[in-house]
């Protein structure tokens, strides 16, 4: 029988895809319709709601007043803060306001976390983001991400310090990232699997681009800071001349982790951004940034360490913890990591 689509030459699988949003595909992830399923799908909507809203700002920052440049504060991490960071900070505070999903944020721009206590008897959560990561992008309209994860409360959090959250990048129940780049587009997982969507600004929807999305085994890119080369571990330098000196390696570095991460999980290939002498657990930090997406990456059949442990397994001793990272192809962190452990090998025989 001739359905009323193929009557009117509509693709039914074309409707059916634009029907697919970000809260829909929750729900179907999780095969669910229980409170928690439904919290998540909600918490999810809220999160690509910060999105949309950070996406607007961003596409007219340089025709509206006081969006670019630095506020003159420095954050918690002793970093220049840009006004787009705490634009984009708030905009993650508000959308969770009286929704009764999440009870508590941290996030980079906050030396502690944020609690919306009106929702903690019914909303046992916790988001941890960086609202605007590669922020240096901002002021020159280069792509620039949002990274999140969902933790469930594990416990009170008796000093206020969220030591309660001092726990392995595992518990993370979700994480993601937004990319602002030509198109927005969020990537998530669950747990089961990594799945993407692009924001239709037409109809002011996340719609699913690309479900189960693979990292392929081995991929050509290196992705890193090599302006920091004097100042790394020889293990990385050699490393480094060892890609210098073979075909098949090429070199991509925008600035912003979300973009160039991004562009490895689609066609393989490793980021590191090792420990440095000025700073020996590198810049990028746990908690918000590198566990979800190694949550991601290993969802996506990839692997994430800090040069010797798996970077999931790193337990964190304090909120804005950093840690070096190397993430994406199997083999390619597999490589650096042999590299790593080589040097160890002879630093300890000698
Ligand atoms: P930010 O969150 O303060 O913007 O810092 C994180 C960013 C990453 O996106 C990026 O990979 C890295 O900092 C770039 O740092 P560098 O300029 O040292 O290469
Ligand atoms: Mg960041």
């Amino acid at each position: 029988m001739t359905s009323t689509l193929q009557s009117f030459n509509i693709p039914e699988q074309a409707l059916d895809r634009d029907c697919m949003t970000l809260s829909r595909h929750v729900l179907q992830q999780l095969e669910s319709f229980t409170p928690e399923a439904q919290d998540l799908s909600a918490i999810m909507s809220r999160i690509a709601l910060a999105g949309k809203l950070i996406s607007r700002r961003l596409s007219r920052a340089g025709l509206m007043a006081d969006v670019l440049g630095f506020t003159g504060e420095t954050n918690v991490q002793g970093e220049s803060v840009k006004k787009m960071d705490i634009y984009a900070n708030e905009v993650f505070i508000s959308v969770f306001k009286q929704s009764g999903l999440v009870c508590r944020l941290a996030s980079e721009e906050m030396d502690e976390p944020y609690y919306i206590p009106e929702n903690c008897p019914i909303g046992r959560y916790t988001l941890l983001y960086d609202p605007i990561d590669g922020s240096s992008n901002v002021d020159i309209n280069i792509n620039v991400g949002s990274i999140f994860a969902i933790r469930q409360q594990q416990g009170e959090d008796l000093n206020g310090q969220a030591n309660d959250l001092l726990q392995n990048g595992r518990q993370q129940l979700a994480a993601g990232y937004i990319l602002y780049g030509p198109s927005t587009m969020l990537v998530y997982s669950l747990g089961r699997g990594v799945h993407s969507f692009i924001l239709d600004p037409s109809l002011g929807e996340f719609i699913l681009a690309q479900e189960n999305i693979k990292i392929p085994e081995h991929g050509p890119i290196y992705s890193t800071n090599e302006g920091n080369f004097w100042q790394w571990d020889e293990s990385i330098r050699d490393y480094t001349r060892y890609v210098h000196r073979h075909e098949g390696y090429t070199s991509r570095y925008s600035g912003a982790l979300v973009g160039d991460i991004h562009r490895i999980l689609m066609q393989g290939g490793v980021f590191l951004y090792p420990g440095t002498v000025k700073n020996p657990q590198g810049k990028l930090r746990l908690l918000y940034e590198t566990a979800p997406l190694a949550f991601l990456i290993e969802q996506a059949g990839g692997r994430a360490s800090n040069g010797e442990q798996n970077l999931l397994d790193i337990m964190p001793q304090k909120l804005h913890q950093r840690t070096p990272l190397v993430i994406g192809s199997k083999e390619d962190v597999n490589l650096v990591e042999s590299f790593i452990s080589e040097h160890k090998r002879r630093q300890t025989e000698s």
